[in-house]
């Protein structure tokens, strides 16, 4: 029994491609040559051919990824002890579409698209378990938590290194964090399989070690399965020749565009990419409503329809003048710092946000002088526990309580516009102040924990921020948003609606005022709350509620008990 790893064949030329078809389900067998999966290239759609006979372990893309020569498809048990090399099965290409006369007029897309015949470099390695003591082990990003390519910023180790399980060998960065790849095996890097700037997905491949058969179960990989040509195209299958620098400055590049404008990440096929062109418009701005996203015919008639209703919509932002730019250097001495990616990133949310967002913002204080008595009261248990109770406990708390007690505050407007979702979950986001940006983390099911278990989550997903540390899935699905202020400073301010939420919650430092009691002043501690909302969908008497309900939760805790 061995298990091999196919990967994709020379694409003749096209550098990368979306997977449309996963023909088999884990378990089936498969026969020499049987397509695994279906790839389609702006021009053409072609299927993989299984190298192997065998069964299907597992699929190692996903429906809907885009993949380039080299990346790791399947895995595949091939019931004998001794396989062939894999070889470079010929890729069967179909035209996409009849309609797609661009296969017509341009015949040399077809010829871009032949398979490689030539033959595979000799250095391809035995596909069987090798005997030897020592073997290959190709390693891969492991599940990061979304199908979608992150940047590889860093790469961590170069040919050589001797490398330990676990040690972190390329970082990358998605549009909200950074993460470490750690190595699944110990042994020495002996190929370098993706260069800083690639886009990697769960699956991509990362690097060669060559590990002893202590090591385990480790099956010989044909390490040369992407050819030479195409390698010298695609950053992604870089020659370990030419090894990335350890530690390099993070450089990130942009997605490469294509012909008709939309960047190469964009999951349309030929026929939606041909008319998206003939009608001059960019895919980057198409929201696709197909499976995973994918952009339709019909999506892009929408979007030239409401283009051509909305010439100048405020939704957008459109017809705004731009803020001029001004040369400062003339004014003095000046130096421009590189935003990072989240603080870009972050800064255009803000932006859309606050343009497409009706926002209104209404204030009120609590009076949390026996919350912070009790607060205080847990100090001892707490460091029995190792764990730190903040103030920002509580308000998540009492924020889920109130999103419970108000589902108004748990919706988002549809995409249709003709309908709100009603969420029947409560997770509360958290904006986090790290050297790196902003970075919202969620609390999920926050209505469900006790304050014990909202300290461990905020300590812990506070901590990951700050590392950069942070997984995608760690910041998605928040339903309400918390931007505590109070531990920095401010009486208060207006935060803006983290879109497409409806509602968010700004709070400043608390201070000792007096307060009238009715019949003298009293040294209360208040603790100043600000809520902005979304006035689409929550009108002034919803937030007022909102408002009023979570004011008493926090004002008197024994209420988050009942
Ligand atoms: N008033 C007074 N003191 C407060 C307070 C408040 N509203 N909230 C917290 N504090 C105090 C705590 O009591 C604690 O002090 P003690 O240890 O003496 O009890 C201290 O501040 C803790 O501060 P912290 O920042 O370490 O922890 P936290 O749980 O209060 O906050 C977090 C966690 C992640 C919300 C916070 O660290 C943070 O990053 N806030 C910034 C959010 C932000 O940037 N918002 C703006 C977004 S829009 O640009």
């Amino acid at each position: 029994m061995a298990v091999e790893i196919v990967t994709v064949p020379d694409l003749g030329g096209a550098e990368s491609v979306d997977v449309i078809e996963l023909n088999l389900t884990p378990g089936d067998a498969v026969g020499l040559e049987d397509s695994l999966i279906v790839l389609e290239s702006d021009k053409a759609s072609m299927d993989v051919p299984s190298p192997f006979a065998g069964s299907l372990v597992k699929y190692l893309v996903a429906d809907g990824a885009t993949v380039k020569v080299g990346d790791a498809i399947a895995e595949i048990e091939t019931g004998a002890a001794e396989q062939p090399a894999q070889e470079e099965a010929p890729v069967e290409e179909t035209p996409v579409e009849e309609e797609e006369p661009q296969l017509n007029k341009e015949p040399q897309s077809n010829k871009e698209l032949q398979p490689n015949k030539e033959p595979q470099p000799a250095e391809q390695a035995p596909a069987a378990k090798a005997p030897a003591v020592e073997s290959e082990q190709l390693i891969v990003v492991p599940d990061i938590g979304s199908d979608d390519e992150v940047d590889l910023i860093e790469i961590s180790i170069a040919i050589g290194d001797q490398v330990e399980e676990g040690d972190t060998l390329v970082v990358l960065e998605s549009d909200k964090a950074t993460m470490d790849v750690p190595s699944s095996h110990s042994g020495k890097v002996i190929k370098i399989l993706a260069a800083e700037g690639d886009k990697l997905r769960t699956g991509s491949q990362v690097a060669i070690l060559q590990v002893s058969n202590a090591e385990g179960e480790v099956t010989a990989f044909p390490v040369e399965a992407a050819p030479v040509a195409a390698a010298a195209k695609s950053p992604s299958v870089a020659p370990a020749a030419a090894p990335a620098p350890v530690k390099a400055p993070t450089a990130i590049s942009a997605p490469a565009a294509t012909e008709d404008g939309a960047s190469a990440d964009v999951y349309a096929g030929p026929s939606v990419r041909m008319l998206a062109r003939e009608l001059g418009v960019s895919l980057e701005k198409v929201s696709g409503t197909g499976p995973r996203g994918r952009i339709q015919k019909n999506d892009v008639d929408s979007f030239v329809k409401n283009a051509l209703n909305n010439p100048a919509s405020a939704a957008t932002g459109s017809g705004i003048p731009e803020v001029p730019a001004v040369d400062f250097s003339q004014f003095g001495e000046i130096e421009s710092i590189k935003l990072t990616k989240i603080q870009k990133l972050t800064g255009s949310n803000m932006q859309r946000n606050w343009l497409n967002v009706p926002h209104v913002t209404q204030f009120d204080d609590a009076d949390i002088t026996e919350l912070e008595d009790f607060r205080k009261s847990l100090k001892a248990e707490g460091e029995k526990r190792g764990i730190r109770v903040t103030p920002v406990a509580f308000l998540i708390k009492a924020i889920a309580a109130s999103l419970h007690a108000n589902p108004e505050f748990n919706r988002s407007l549809a995409g249709d516009g003709e309908h709100v979702i009603q969420k029947h979950y409560i997770n509360v986001g958290m904006a986090v102040d790290t050297p790196r940006g902003l970075m919202v983390p969620v609390i999920k099911d926050a209505n469900e924990k006790g304050i014990w278990e909202i300290s461990e989550d905020i300590m812990s997903l506070a901590g990951l921020a700050r590392d950069g540390k942070l997984k995608p899935s760690d910041m998605q699905g928040g339903c309400f948003t918390l931007s505590s202020l109070g531990a920095i400073g401010g009486t208060g301010f207006t935060p803006i609606v983290n879109a497409p939420e409806v509602g968010i919650l700004g709070v400043s430092k608390s201070q000792m005022k007096p307060v009238w009691n009715g019949s003298e002043f009293a040294p209360r501690l208040t603790l100043p709350l600000c809520l902005s909302y979304d006035h689409r969908v929550i009108n002034g008497g919803d937030a007022g509620r909102f408002m009023t309900h979570l004011v008493k939760l926090l004002s008197d805790i024994r209420y988050l008990a009942l």
